[in-house]
């Protein structure tokens, strides 16, 4: 299966904080190319859809209500090694744990709300980017 292409999303905090543009300079900065892009905000149902594989966590109910709390940027990354590259560049879901210098070092408020998504592997890559995106959207 291909391995060069993920899927992410500016998640609501770090677009309410203003930290959109220069997350997308250091998605670019680190080799990725957009090959699609939207900003929208989910509803809850859809954030619910999205999560599905959390549903009985703890969280769940706590991450619905924020991933649907405004909007967020989607997007299609490509880069060869692309969804092992950009865990490494977005850091730990935790962002107290995260790599000084990664998105989530630099952007995150919290476990919860931290700042953006990477696919975790090809195939959920694939189906995260058909989720938001049709054929006519990406390239
Ligand atoms: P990641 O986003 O790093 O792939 P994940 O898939 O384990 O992490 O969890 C999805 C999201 O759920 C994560 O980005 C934030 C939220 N989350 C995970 N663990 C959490 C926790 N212990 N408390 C609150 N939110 C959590
Ligand atoms: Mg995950």
């Amino acid at each position: 299966m291909s391995n060069n292409r993920t899927f992410t999303m500016i998640k609501p905090d770090a677009v309410a904080n203003g930290h959109t543009g220069a997350i997308l300079n250091d998605i670019i900065k680190g080799g990725f190319k957009i090959k699609a892009m939207k900003y929208l905000a989910l509803s809850k149902e859809k954030a619910g859809e999205f999560y599905e594989v959390h549903k009985g966590r703890p969280f769940y109910g706590e991450l619905v209500d924020f991933m649907s709390s405004g909007p967020i940027v989607a997007a299609i990354l490509e880069k060869d090694n692309a969804v092992e590259d950009f865990r490494k560049l977005i850091g730990a879901t935790d962002p107290s744990k995260a790599e000084k210098g990664t998105i989530r070092n630099l952007y995150a408020e919290s476990i919860g709300a931290n700042a953006i998504h990477g696919s975790d592997s090809d195939e959920n890559a694939k189906i995260e980017g058909d989720f938001f995106f049709t054929a006519l959207e990406r390239f």
